[in-house]
């Protein structure tokens, strides 16, 4: 039985654009995908580092979280992942985000995601893929962040060729 997940994915070092495009393609490897519009955002914590690019993909799989989150890793890793300080500059993020309905908490994963609702280049991606999305019962067009998004679109869904 397949599910339907949300991947984040983020990229501030590197020819970031052709890494989102390369971990696309790897997702596309795991199940059916579909990707958000393209985004250049300004950093999130240290402000001494680049702009990142960011972008959703839906991706319907059979793999389980904990399989699904081994695989994001190993996409990580072969992307040649830099990952300099905590919330600093990286190669490739995947980040777990939503797994179906699941709540899910251990030591490896906390999905949905922490801080998702205040991430506007994680909410407006959302949107892209599905405009009435809810997530822990909140509907995402209702958030706060919605109504002043500091991001800005780059590309729009077909920068992945998928
Ligand atoms: N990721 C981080 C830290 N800060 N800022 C933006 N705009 N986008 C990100 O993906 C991001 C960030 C660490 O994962
Ligand atoms: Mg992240
Ligand atoms: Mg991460």
């Amino acid at each position: 039985m397949s599910t339907i997940t949300y991947i984040g994915l983020g990229s501030n070092l590197g020819d970031s654009r052709q890494i989102l495009l390369e971990a696309v393609q790897k997702l596309a490897t795991l199940g059916s995908v579909k990707t958000s519009k393209l985004y250049q955002s300004p950093p999130m914590g240290p402000q001494d580092q680049p702009n990142y690019l960011n972008a959703v993909v839906q991706l319907e799989t059979d793999l389980a979280p904990l399989l699904l989150l081994d695989e994001l890793q190993r996409f990580e890793q072969e992307s040649g992942r830099v990952r300099l300080r905590r919330w600093g500059e990286r190669t490739l993020d995947l980040d777990l985000l939503v797994y179906g309905q699941e709540h899910i908490q251990n030591e490896r994963l906390t999905v949905p995601h922490a801080g998702l609702f205040e991430r506007d280049f994680v909410v407006i991606p959302l949107l892209d893929l599905d405009e009435n999305i809810q997530i822990k019962a909140q509907r995402l067009k209702d958030l706060p962040v919605v109504q002043h998004p500091s991001l800005s679109v780059l590309d729009d869904e077909t920068w992945s060729n998928i």
